[in-house]
C-alpha cells in the first residue's frame, strides 16, 4: 500500500527531504521491509533533487560500522566508521564518543567551478552534529569518494565528511532543523534553489553495472582545490566542537496549577517568605523561546515533580515540548519521570513509551534521573555476583536501542559529603568502594570556603530531587550509567544550586574523567567568568545555567563574549533567528 502511494507520490514529488535518526541497521531495515527502498532508489535514479539528513545522508553510503552486513545504497563509495575515543590533539589523549554539538564545516572543494555553483552552506557558521559514525575524509582528491564530499569536518585528529553533494544529491551529517538559524538558511536555500541547480543524474552502481574509478574521476571538479584541512585556523586546533551552552528550565505546577518555570536553592524552590509559594519565574514555552534567540545551544526542560504521577499522563508537559519544538531550532532535552510506571488505571508504562511520547512531541533526548541511580545499582550487584552486567532491560538499554545513545541523557543530582579529617584513621576508615570520588579540601581546585579546606568530601547520588540520599558515588554512577549506554551526562550539584558560587569544578574534573561520554557542567554559575573557569579548569564540553538567565541578571550573549574573549570555541551565530 505504502509503496502504491509513492509510486503516485514519485509524480509528483520536486523536491525531497529524507531526514533520519537511529541506527543504520534499523533504517535499512525499515526501508526493505515497507518495500520504501525501491521508490527511493527510482527517485533517486530520475536525478530529481534529494536532501538526506543524518541516516538519511549515510543510506547513501555502502555501509556502516555500526551495523555489519547491512547495506545503503551503495550509491557513494563508503563506510561509515566509530569515532575513536583515543585523540592525540588533546592533553589527556582522549575525546568523548558521541560527536555531539556544533561544530564547523568547511567547503573541501575550493575556488573554479566549485566557487560557481550555487551556494548552499554559508562558511564560518557551526552546525548541531551528533553520532558515534562518520565517514573518514577521503585520503586524496583522486578517491572515488572525493568527487561526491561537499564539506569535511573535524572532530580532534579524525577528519569526517560532513556533507555530500554531486548532481542531484546533498546530504548532511549535521541536523540543519537543530542548527538554528545556519541550518533553516540551509533549508532554505536548497528548497529555493532553482530545479536545474540541484537536479542532475548521478552513477549508481546497479546489478550490472558498477561505475569505475575513473568515472568516479570524472566527476570531480577539475578546475577546484582540494582542501583537506579547516583552513579558519582559529578552528584548527583542540576538539573543534564548540563549547555548549545550555539553558535549564525546571518546571512544575504551582499552587494555583500552572505549569510554570521555577528555581530552587539547593532544590528547594519555594520562596523563603510570600507563604511559602513555588517560584514563579515565567512560562515555560515563552522562555525556551527567549532563549532560543538569545542564542542558548540546547534548552532542557527538566519535571521536577514528575515522580509524583505518570509522565505519560502530564499533557500539559508534553504540550510544552510539542510548542516549543515548532519555534525553537536547537536540541531539546526533557527530563523527569523517564521510567518504567503504572499509571492510576493500573495501565503499565515503560520508560521507553515514556521517551517515545516525548520524541514525538519534538523532544530530541530525554534524560533519565532518579531510575539511572537503581538501574547502576542492581549493575553493580549483578557484578558483584559475577553475573553479566547488562539486562537490555532497563530506561536506558531500552531507550539507546530503540533511538541511539544520543538520545539518552543522564541526569546526576549528587550532593557531598563532608568528613572529618581532625579524626585520627579517618582515611583507613573511609569506605574504599568511595575513594575515587573522595577530595581532599587543601587539593580542591574549586573556591572553597577556609573552613572545607581543613576537610575532604566525597559525592554522594541522589534521587527524587535530593530528596533521597543512596550508597552510590558519582564515579560508580557516572561509570554505570555509561556501561548501560547512557549517550551525555548532565552533571548537577546539590550544594552549588542556585548558589552563584560557581560550578563545582572538582566534581566536572573528577566525573568528565571518569567516563568518555559528554557531560554538561551544572549548578552555581553566577557569572559569565564561572563559564570560562569551567571550560579552562575541566575538559566540559557543555555548561548550564538557570537561575541567572530566568532572572536576566547575565544574558547568553554576555556568557558567550566572555568565551570568544578567552579564545574558547563558540558559537557565534551570524544570522539572525
Ligand atoms: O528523577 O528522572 O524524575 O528526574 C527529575 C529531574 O528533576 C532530575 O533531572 C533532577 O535533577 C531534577 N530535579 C528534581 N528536583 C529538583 C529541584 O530543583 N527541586 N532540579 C530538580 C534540578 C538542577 C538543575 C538546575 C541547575 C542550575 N535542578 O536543573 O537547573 O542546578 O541551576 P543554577 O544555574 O540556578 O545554579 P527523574
Amino acid at each position: 500500500m505504502l509503496s502504491e502511494l509513492w509510486l503516485l507520490a514519485e509524480l509528483t514529488i520536486q523536491k525531497l527531504i529524507f531526514p533520519g535518526v537511529g541506527s543504520f541497521g534499523q533504517a535499512t531495515t525499515s526501508l526493505r521491509t515497507s518495500g520504501l527502498i525501491h521508490p527511493l532508489l527510482r527517485y533517486l535514479r530520475s536525478g530529481k533533487p534529494y536532501f538526506g539528513i543524518c541516516i538519511g545522508m549515510q543510506m547513501l553510503f555502502e555501509s556502516s560500522d555500526e551495523s555489519p552486513g547491512a547495506n545503503g545504497f551503495g550509491i557513494i563509495p563508503a563506510t561509515a566508521r566509530k569515532f575513536s575515543n583515543e585523540d592525540t590533539t588533546t592533553a589527556k589523549g582522549k575525546k568523548s564518543v558521541p560527536h555531539m554539538g556544533w561544530n564547523a564545516a568547511w567547503e573541501a572543494w575550493q575556488g573554479g567551478e566549485a566557487a560557481e555553483r550555487a551556494k548552499l552552506m554559508l562558511p564560518d557558521e557551526d552546525y548541531y552534529f551528533v553520532h558515534s559514525f562518520a565517514v573518514p575524509g577521503p585520503s586524496s582528491s583522486s578517491s572515488p569518494l572525493a568527487p561526491f564530499v561537499n564539506t569535511l569536518s573535524r572532530y580532534g585528529d579524525e577528519t569526517f565528511v560532513s556533507s555530500v553533494r554531486l548532481g542531484n544529491i546533498f546530504g548532511c551529517q549535521f541536523h540543519p532543523e537543530k542548527s538554528g538559524p545556519a541550518g533553516l538558511d540551509l533549508l532554505r536555500r536548497w528548497l529555493d534553489a532553482p530545479i536545474e541547480a540541484v537536479s542532475g543524474v548521478v552513477p549508481i552502481p546497479t546489478a550490472d553495472h558498477t561505475p569505475s574509478p575513473s568515472e568516479y574521476a570524472a566527476l570531480a571538479p577539475q578546475t577546484s582545490t582540494w582542501q583537506p584541512v579547516n583552513p579558519n585556523a582559529s578552528r584548527s586546533t583542540g576538539s573543534a566542537l564548540t563549547k555548549r551552552i545550555v539553558a535549564c528550565l525546571d518546571v512544575r505546577s504551582n499552587d494555583a496549577g500552572d505549569l510554570v518555570v521555577t528555581k530552587g536553592d539547593q532544590y528547594d524552590v519555594r520562596e523563603k517568605d510570600q507563604g511559602g509559594e513555588v517560584r514563579n519565574l515565567g512560562k515555560p514555552v515563552e522562555l525556551a523561546r527567549r532563549y532560543y534567540h538569545a542564542q542558548a545551544d540546547e534548552i532542557c526542560f527538566l519535571n521536577i515533580t514528575s515522580f509524583r504521577s505518570s509522565a505519560l499522563l502530564d499533557q500539559p508537559m508534553l504540550e510544552v515540548v510539542k510548542a516549543s519544538a515548532e519555534t525553537v531550532f536547537v536540541p531539546l532535552t526533557i527530563g523527569g519521570g523517564i521510567k518504567d510506571s503504572v499509571d492510576p488505571d493500573g495501565t503499565p508504562r515503560s520508560a521507553l513509551e515514556v521517551a517515545g511520547a516525548y520524541f514525538r512531541s519534538g523532544a530530541d533526548k530525554v534524560s533519565i534521573g532518579s531510575d539511572a541511580v537503581f538501574a547502576v545499582e542492581e549493575l553493580m550487584e549483578r557484578e558483584a555476583r559475577g553475573e553479566p552486567a547488562l539486562t537490555g532491560k532497563t530506561g536506558i538499554e531500552t531507550i539507546k536501542e530503540a533511538y541511539g545513545c544520543q538520545a539518552v541523557v543522564v541526569s546526576i543530582d549528587p550532593r557531598r559529603v563532608y568528613v572529618d579529617t581532625s579524626v585520627e584513621g579517618w582515611l583507613e576508615n573511609f569506605p574504599k568502594k568511595h575513594l575515587p570520588s573522595l577530595i581532599i579540601g587543601k587539593n580542591a581546585i574549586s573556591r572553597t570556603a577556609p573552613q572545607e579546606q581543613d576537610k575532604a568530601w566525597w559525592y554522594q547520588a541522589t534521587v527524587q530531587g535530593g530528596r533521597a540520599v543512596r550508597d552510590v558515588d558519582v564515579v560508580q554512577l557516572a561509570q554505570g550509567v555509561e556501561k548501560l549506554g547512557a549517550g551525555e551526562i548532565l552533571l548537577n550539584s546539590v550544594d552549588r544550586d542556585g548558589s552563584g558560587l560557581g560550578f563545582d569544578l572538582d566534581l566536572v574534573r573528577l566525573v568528565k574523567d571518569a567516563v568518555g561520554i559528554p557531560v554538561v557542567a551544572s549548578s552555581g554559575a553566577g557569572a559569565p567568568a564561572d563559564f570560562k573557569e569551567v571550560f579552562e579548569v575541566t575538559d566540559t564540553e557543555a555548561a548550564l545555567a538557570a537561575g541567572i538567565f530566568h532572572r536576566e541578571e547575565v544574558e547568553i550573549v554576555d556568557v558567550k563574549q566572555a568565551l570568544v574573549q578567552a579564545g574558547l570555541p563558540t558559537r557565534v551565530a551570524t544570522l539572525s533567528t
